[in-house]
């Protein structure tokens, strides 16, 4: 009997200390103290003086964020090949051109297709664009009938109406409040997306399908994540757009809404050809400070997403403090371009606080590089941006990219490109 009773203790107490450890934080009273990497200072100690130190910094930084979190993408030495699928003048009642490219990724005989939607001003030389993915499929960002249905794997979503992972005529348009295309294109911007699932569809399958198709499939732990394909897929579009007379790349706008917003950053980091970066509601593995463990961990993402990030970042899990670098170092590495980070008040799995003070902590690099320092450490109002060439925005309501973001983001991207 007593040693039931032993056993049952035991099992309880087990089950207590399993269900503390996975029960996200959200008391700010419970962060742990901690102390962050600093950006302007080498991982030999010594301090980074000049622009140049920077440069040199700025590698060792982006090497870590590399090997230990996303992962390192393989070697690209294949090609490209693009053709105008479909074209109109006169898309969104005559507001818009549009068009839809279907661009083959090609590496010796293995190939990937994807299919970009682009919608541009008529007046559209010089227009700054938008890029970013969307969740579920182009047809969904817009209601015109004639956006190509995507054939791969979809995730299955009630809401946009697909159960066998297959998307259909039931997600038209059922994401157009994340993509206010006429707005957008009103205020004189493009807009270019394309379905994230068609790089790399977003399940743990081994790293068999998608773009790894492409490359051997060999893998070390600090392989490539989906996180890491994602952005090497935007820098293909980056290539493409290259190549298209009616795009200016130099104004390009990479964003993106959680996971997809994480993407934003780190292709920002890893590619500088974009113009300006937009990171909306990105949290842990995004913008938000990892030492901080509020709501979303890296233990959490790590275990909910295998597939992210590359297997070293699991030696992070509920060991925070020996991370090489954290989150502000991600925007840091983004200098000295014009990025806006911004959070939604009740999205705290994505813990705003910690956004908002990458935000902060990144700032020294961009006053180093000669940028305008980000304001106080102290969280603005809801709804009140704080534009600088480190922007953040915190919006009343919940995980979601919503017309009052897009309108926060077209103001600050109009500040620069004059628009
Ligand atoms: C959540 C995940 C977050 C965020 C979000 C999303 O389930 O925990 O990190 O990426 O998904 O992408 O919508």
């Amino acid at each position: 009997m007593k040693k039931i009773f032993s056993i049952l203790f035991f099992l309880l107490g087990s089950f207590l200390l399993i269900a503390q450890q996975s029960a996200p934080n959200y008391d700010e009273a419970k962060i742990p103290v901690y102390s962050l990497p600093d950006p302007l200072v080498f991982d030999n100690g010594l301090t980074v003086n000049s622009k140049k130190d920077w440069e040199k910094r700025r590698k060792e930084i982006y090497q870590s964020f590399e090997k230990e979190i996303y992962g390192v993408a393989p070697e690209w030495t294949g090609k490209l090949k693009s053709t105008i699928v479909s074209q109109k003048d006169n898309a969104l009642n005559g507001l818009a051109k549009r068009k839809q490219v279907h661009l083959q990724l090609i590496n010796n005989d293995r190939k990937l297709e994807i299919v970009i939607l682009i919608y541009l001003p008529q007046n559209y030389k010089n227009a700054p664009i938008f890029l970013g993915y969307n969740f579920n499929g182009n047809h969904t960002t817009s209601t015109e009938t004639d956006i190509i249905i995507t054939d791969t794997w979809v995730r299955n979503n009630e809401k946009i109406g697909t159960l066998d992972n297959r998307a259909n005529e039931n997600g038209r348009g059922k994401s157009v409040s994340r993509w206010p295309m006429k707005e957008i294109i009103s205020r004189g911007f493009g807009v270019a997306t394309l379905y994230y699932g068609e790089i790399d569809p977003d399940y743990d399958d081994g790293f068999k399908n998608g773009v790894h198709q492409l490359f051997d499939s060999s893998r070390i732990s600090s392989s490539w994540g989906s996180i890491a394909t994602w952005a090497w897929g935007l820098s293909r579009v980056m290539d493409y757009f290259e190549t298209d007379k009616e795009i200016n790349v130099k104004r390009v706008i990479v964003m993106g809404h959680s996971r997809l917003g994480k993407t934003a950053l780190w292709a920002a980091a890893s590619d500088k050809r974009y113009a300006m970066v937009i990171s909306n509601n990105s949290g842990c593995g995004g913008a938000a400070i990892s030492r901080r463990k509020f709501g979303e961990t890296v233990s959490s993402i790590n275990n909910v997403f295998p597939h992210w990030f590359c297997d070293n970042f699991k030696k992070f899990n509920d060991n925070e403090d020996l991370l090489p670098v954290d989150q502000h170092e991600l925007i840091a590495l983004i200098a000295p371009r014009p990025v806006s980070v911004a959070s939604a008040a009740e999205d705290l799995w994505a813990d705003p606080k910690g956004e908002f003070l990458s935000c902060f902590y990144a700032s020294p690099v961009y006053e180093l590089l000669g940028m305008k320092s980000f304001a106080k450490n102290e969280m603005p109002p809801l709804n009140k941006p704080v534009y600088g060439d480190i922007s953040y925005h915190v919006r009343d309501g919940k995980h979601d990219i919503t017309s009052l973001d897009w309108k926060y983001y077209m103001d600050y991207a109009a500040s620069y490109f004059n628009k």
